[in-house]
C-alpha cells in the first residue's frame, strides 16, 4: 500500500500533525544574578529588566559588570533599566558601555545630546517607527544595538513591541526555514517613505537616497557573535524576494512578517520616565506603538556601532 495512505481512525502522531513549537531553552524563567545585579525576564522569550545596576558616571564601569550586561543584552535580546539606574544626562555615556555611538537622526528625529538624536511627538510627524523593523537593515553595516531614553513617556499606550525573530526562525518548519536560508532580498531604506518624507529640502533628500542605495540582502541573518540565525526581512524595509515570481515574493514575505508578530516571540515594552533600553538589532526586530494621541512622548536615542 502507498505509504502516504493511512487510515484516519488510528491516533494522530501530535507531533507531525501540528505546526512547531519553540525549545524550551529558548524560554527565561527564572532571575539571574551577578552581584548586586539581578536580571528577570520581561517575557518568556524577549527582554529581561535589569536591578540593582546604578550607572557611576564618574567612576569606570568594572570590565566584569560590562561584560555581564553585554552577555546579558546577547541573551536576552533586549534589556531595560529601570528608572534611577541613569540619569539623563548619562544617557550617551552608559550607552558607551556597549558600543561606539554614532548619530543616526534625519530632520524628523533631530540632533539631541552628543551623538544622540530625540524621538519627539512634539516634532516627529514621519510614523515608520511605528512599522516592524530592524534599525538600519537597509544598509551595508546596520547597527548593532540601539539604545532609547525615556524623558516623558507618555501615561496610557506609546509602548515599543519587541520580537525575538531568531525564536520566530525556529517556529518555522525546517525544510521551509532551509529554503529561506537561500534567499536573498531587496532591502530599500524608502520603500515605506522614511528617505522621501524626512527630508523637505530636495538636495538633502536627493544626497539621502543616494547615501541609501537599495541593497541584496539575506532573508535570514547570522548573528556573528552567537551564530544565532535571525528573520531579518522586516516590513519597513524589504522590497522583494530575488529570483522568484512578484506572488511568491508577496507570500513568502507575508509569512515571515506573520511568524514575526507570532504572540509567542512577541512582548511589548511599556514605558516609565526614566528608564532605559537597549537591544540587539541583530536578535530582534521592534515597532513602536501609536496610541497615545494628545500625550506627549520624548526620547533620546542612540545607535552604537
Ligand atoms: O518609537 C518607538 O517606540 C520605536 C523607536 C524606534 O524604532 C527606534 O528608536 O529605532
Ligand atoms: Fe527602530
Amino acid at each position: 500500500m502507498n505509504a502516504l495512505l493511512k487510515p484516519l481512525h488510528r491516533p494522530a502522531d501530535t507531533e507531525l500533525h501540528q505546526p512547531r513549537i519553540l525549545e524550551p531553552e529558548l524560554y527565561r524563567y527564572g532571575d539571574v544574578r551577578y552581584g548586586d545585579i539581578r536580571i528577570k525576564p520581561y517575557s518568556p522569550v524577549v527582554g529581561g529588566v535589569v536591578e540593582g545596576f546604578r550607572f557611576q558616571p564618574d567612576a569606570p564601569t568594572p570590565d566584569d559588570v560590562r561584560t555581564f550586561l553585554y552577555r546579558s543584552l546577547l541573551e536576552y535580546g533586549f534589556l531595560s533599566f529601570t528608572p534611577g539606574s541613569i540619569e539623563p544626562e548619562d544617557f550617551e555615556r552608559f550607552a558607551s558601555l556597549f558600543g561606539t555611538p554614532r548619530f543616526a537622526g534625519n530632520p524628523q528625529a533631530p540632533r539631541a545630546v552628543g551623538e544622540t538624536n530625540a524621538i519627539d511627538s512634539a516634532r516627529k510627524k514621519t510614523r515608520t517607527n511605528y512599522i516592524w523593523h530592524i534599525d538600519q537593515a537597509y544598509r551595508e553595516r546596520p547597527q548593532k544595538f540601539t539604545a532609547l531614553y525615556a524623558l516623558k513617556a507618555p501615561q496610557h499606550g506609546g509602548g515599543t513591541l519587541f520580537s525575538n525573530a531568531v525564536a520566530a526562525y525556529r517556529l518555522l518548519d525546517p525544510k521551509f526555514a532551509a529554503y529561506l536560508e537561500t534567499l536573498t532580498i531587496i532591502h530599500n531604506a524608502d520603500q515605506m517613505g522614511l528617505v522621501s518624507m524626512s527630508y523637505a529640502d530636495p538636495e538633502r533628500l536627493a544626497q539621502a537616497r543616494y547615501e541609501t542605495p537599495p541593497l541584496e540582502v539575506p532573508l535570514v541573518r547570522v548573528h556573528p557573535e552567537t551564530g544565532a540565525k535571525q528573520l531579518f526581512a522586516c516590513e519597513l524595509y524589504a522590497q522583494r524576494v530575488l529570483g522568484v515570481p512578484r506572488v511568491v515574493s508577496d507570500h513568502l514575505l507575508g509569512i515571515v512578517f506573520e511568524f514575526i508578530k507570532s504572540p509567542e516571540v512577541c512582548t511589548e515594552y511599556r514605558w516609565e520616565t526614566g528608564a532605559a533600553l537597549i537591544w540587539d538589532n541583530r536578535i530582534v526586530q521592534h515597532r513602536g506603538i501609536f496610541n497615545y494621541a494628545g500625550q506627549d512622548r520624548l526620547l533620546h536615542r542612540a545607535v552604537l556601532d
